[in-house]
């Protein structure tokens, strides 16, 4: 080496960079510039998605972006787009949008109408947005719709157990569907326990507390819960457990529930799911780790079927600390993002076949990352943000805002464009690089709609 000076060099710098490096960060780090140019990106994609809905679709529930039409949820529009979109406006400065989106919000929506609505998106999107809207604005305006809508979203709980109906007619109050899961059960601690310290009125949750916990003490030994149970009765119907559709915002909302209102009935009933999902669901195989399914019963596999709603799992794991195990499981969301070009609705984890080939505009996967991102400052995060985002605003764009995928091998399009879209997928991209202060996490926690709500330490 004395006497190759190039080598010596080489030998130095290698040393120089091993000393100094961060064991899980990546070396290139992205500048100011870098992300700055990100977040323009992403805010041109917003007011794009946003003139094609108010020139094709004003005020319907959303924007059919191929078709160029309208689309209504139910015979009336309660205007989920501008709802679900005012507070991603308003947090990444689109003050022209946000005022319009708030406009249409207050002189169009009603509740007092005779329509039977679901009782578990009509929470997250739209309680959820008023009451998030309310806190970022200011104007009371939009808590009124709030209590008028709690009010009548109250009267889903009305079931000998205590756990809602699915449907619930927002006039007459009457219910429908006693065949649930724990998703549409357990949902409402945030949006019922904000209703509560903005009412004083402490029935809100009390009672979306009683409905999570009525689904808690049906847990098997294995301290795991199934996917379907009936509320009249409160048998499992179908008893396979996992951590994706119909049961993730469950156990989401029970951390969460602790992070905003110190429930310390909540944290500890996360834990012991937590660690029961880490012990019976979580497998790994050569492309990474993942969540598989199992019957809540015997803990024996019942199906490895991975999805874009299960990626959510690695951000609630980086939020309550666990980085390392969320790293590796995210790892695994970039694999299924990556291999199939975009991520797949589903795939099996052990044959990597596709068993559902659409993309939706999910948020899940980008909102992993920026967990992660804020709680390590990885660059590798940014990363995989930035290839998400990328991939979505090459494939789904379309002359009329932003379309799903039909299937991800072809990228056939499909003529929809979820309220979600704008609610979550481009906050949590913008978020990703935006400056921390933007959005502080040790001062708000996020709906399951990503409707960030005030960490007020009020007592529950
Ligand atoms: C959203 O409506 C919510 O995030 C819900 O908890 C799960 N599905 C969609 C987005 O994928």
């Amino acid at each position: 080496m004395k006497d190759n000076p190039r080598l010596a060099l080489v030998a130095l710098v290698a040393l120089f960079a091993l000393a100094f490096s961060i064991p899980g960060q990546s070396q290139k780090r992205f500048s100011d510039r870098q992300k700055a140019a990100q977040c323009k990106k992403i805010k041109s994609a917003c007011r794009h998605a946003w003139r094609g809905y108010k020139k094709y679709a004003p005020g319907f529930d959303a924007l059919k972006p191929i078709s160029k039409t309208g689309h209504n949820w139910y015979g009336i529009s309660f205007l989920m787009t501008p709802l679900d979109a005012y507070d991603t406006f308003y947090l990444l400065g689109l003050n022209e949008e946000a005022k319009e989106a708030k406009e249409m919000v207050i002189s169009g929506l009603t509740f007092d109408v005779d329509q039977e609505v679901q009782l578990f998106e009509i929470n997250i999107r739209l309680l959820g947005g008023l009451l998030s809207s309310f806190e970022l604005s200011g104007d009371k305006q939009f808590m009124v719709l709030a209590e008028d809508l709690a009010a009548r979203l109250l009267r889903a709980f009305n079931s000998p157990t205590g756990m809602p109906y699915r449907f619930v007619n927002l006039k007459t109050g009457k219910t429908r569907d006693s065949l649930s899961n724990p998703a549409e059960i357990g949902t409402y601690l945030l949006e019922f326990g904000k209703m509560t310290e903005y009412t004083g009125d402490s029935t809100y949750y009390k009672t979306a507390k009683k409905a999570a916990f009525e689904v808690f003490r049906r847990r098997s030994d294995n301290d795991l819960v199934g996917t379907t149970i009936d509320v009249n009765t409160g048998e499992w119907q179908n008893t396979e457990s996992q951590i994706g559709a119909r049961i993730d915002s469950y156990y989401e909302y029970l951390f969460k529930a602790w992070l905003l209102f110190g429930d310390k009935d909540c944290k500890l009933a996360w834990e012991i799911h937590n660690r029961a999902i880490k012990k019976h669901l979580l497998t790994e195989v050569p492309s990474g780790w993942y969540f598989t399914r199992v019957d809540m019963k015997s803990g024996k596999e019942t199906n490895s079927l991975y999805g874009s709603l299960d990626a959510f799992y690695s951000g609630i794991l980086a939020l309550a600390g666990d980085t390392a195990m969320a790293g590796k499981i995210q790892k695994g969301n970039f694999f299924m993002w990556t291999a199939f070009n975009i991520e797949p609705e589903e795939f099996n984890f052990r044959t990597n076949r596709v068993t559902n080939p659409s993309y939706l505009l999910r948020p899940e996967n980008i909102e992993s990352c920026f967990y992660l991102y804020r709680r390590t400052k990885d660059q590798e995060y940014l990363k995989m943000g930035q290839r998400m985002i990328s991939d979505i605003l090459k494939r789904c764009r379309t002359k009329a805002g932003f379309a799903a995928i039909k299937n991800v091998n072809t990228y056939e399009l499909s003529d929809s464009m979820e309220s979600f879209f704008l609610a979550e997928t481009l906050k949590y991209a913008y978020l990703l690089f935006a400056p921390e202060n933007t959005l502080d996490l040790r001062k708000v926690v996020f709906n399951t709609e990503a409707h960030p709500f005030r960490i007020t330490n009020y007592e529950l």
